[in-house]
């Protein structure tokens, strides 16, 4: 396979391109990354060498270097490239619309124009939005809550469309929170990770009640990898661990590893808008044969030592996250 992986220099995307040059050796994988304040060359410094993986620096609303990309040596596209904070959503939707909309657009335009393989639309759970009880299914309407919920909805209608239209081969993944290495020190457990080894305060939104299914990266991984080689066009697949906990007790479990006090928690005004609850039901990718396989109480254990023993490469990220903290806060954080 030839594969354009974009946002492959984030959290996740990287973690991928990883995966795929580790478990496909002749699999070619070029990366279209724009580099913005959560790209980061560095997660990829391992394979960076691999004869079959190529970096390139682009916006994926850039016509001009997507189709260059596109036609020249590509049969299939895994879109992970997106703003993805919620919280950044709030501040500043306007980016959110270009990149998660228009990027989507122009991506679809070029898979159709030279006719790929197959093209893979990496969503979020976030899309449903808040469930009190039970678990939401693909067919469940969408009811985003966050400007960054609703860029992802409109996207994931973008990619049906396209299906319907003109049978573009997609498919849409629809996973929980991840976490693992390399992720940006601004989502909840390497921010919180991060303060606590910097005997820094943990901002905890409203009544730290709100519950999040979290997923393993590696996990998430492997179920986009299943859908890529088994997965039906046309479909969207849910992929969540049924590992569902609240954000107190994350916090809790963090600082219960690291050896901190408690009184690192501080209560904080609630997100506007702050979904309560996400719930998948995963039976259909389950039933496609993925299952998560790591547990959740040593995986965050290990995630916990992967950012202790990896200063050098989150220091630098959370002083480039000043400026939003300033805004969000008014304050240093
Ligand atoms: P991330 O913020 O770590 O990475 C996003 C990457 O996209 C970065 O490398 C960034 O430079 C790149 N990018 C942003 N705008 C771009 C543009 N216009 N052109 C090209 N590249 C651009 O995000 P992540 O957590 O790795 O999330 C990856 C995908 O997975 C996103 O689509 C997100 O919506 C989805 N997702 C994330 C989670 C999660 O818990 N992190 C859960 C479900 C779904
Ligand atoms: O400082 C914080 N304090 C806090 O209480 C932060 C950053 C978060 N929270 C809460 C808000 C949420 O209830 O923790 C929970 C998790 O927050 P985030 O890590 O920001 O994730 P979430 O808003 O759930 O969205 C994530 O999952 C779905 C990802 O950021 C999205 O990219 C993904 O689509």
């Amino acid at each position: 396979m030839r594969i354009l992986v974009t946002g492959g220099a984030g959290f996740i995307g990287s973690n991928f391109i990883r995966y795929l040059l580790g478990k496909y050796p002749d699999y070619e994988i070029t990366n279209l990354d724009k580099l913005t304040y959560s790209g980061n060359l560095e997660n990829l410094r391992d394979v960076e060498k691999n004869p079959n993986y190529r970096f390139i620096k682009g916006d994926i609303r850039d016509k001009k270097v997507v189709d260059s990309v596109v036609k020249e040596r590509v049969d299939t596209i895994l879109n992970f490239a997106a703003e993805s904070h919620v919280d950044r959503s709030i501040l500043e939707p306007e980016s959110f619309i270009r990149t998660d909309i228009y990027g989507t657009y122009t991506l679809l335009e070029a898979a159709r124009r030279y006719k790929i393989n197959r093209y893979i639309q990496i969503s979020t759970d976030e899309v449903y939005g808040s469930i009190e009880k039970g678990s939401f299914k693909e067919t469940d309407p969408l009811n985003p809550s966050s400007p960054y919920a609703a860029s992802k909805a409109s996207a994931d209608l973008l990619c049906l469309s396209y299906f319907t239209t003109y049978k573009l081969p997609m498919i849409i993944t629809r996973s929980s929170n991840n976490y693992g290495h390399y992720q940006f020190p601004e989502k909840l457990i390497p921010l919180f990770i991060t303060n606590a080894l910097e005997n820094k305060l943990l901002p905890l939104y409203g009544d730290g009640m709100n519950v999040r299914d979290w997923l393993y990266a590696l996990d998430n991984c492997r179920a986009i990898d299943l859908i890529l080689h088994k997965g039906e066009i046309g479909e969207i697949y849910n992929v969540g661990a049924d590992n569902e906990r609240t954000n107190i007790e994350i916090t809790k479990s963090v600082l219960k590893i690291l050896g901190k006090s408690e009184d690192l928690i501080r209560k904080v005004k609630d997100r506007p808008g702050h979904d309560r609850r996400y719930s998948l039901d995963s039976s259909k990718i389950r039933k496609l044969g993925w299952e998560p396989e790591h547990n959740f109480e040593k995986a965050l254990k290990e995630t916990v030592d992967w950012y202790r023993n990896n200063e050098s490469w989150w220091k630098r990220l959370k002083e480039k996250a000043e400026e939003f903290y300033k805004k969000q806060y008014g304050m240093e954080n």
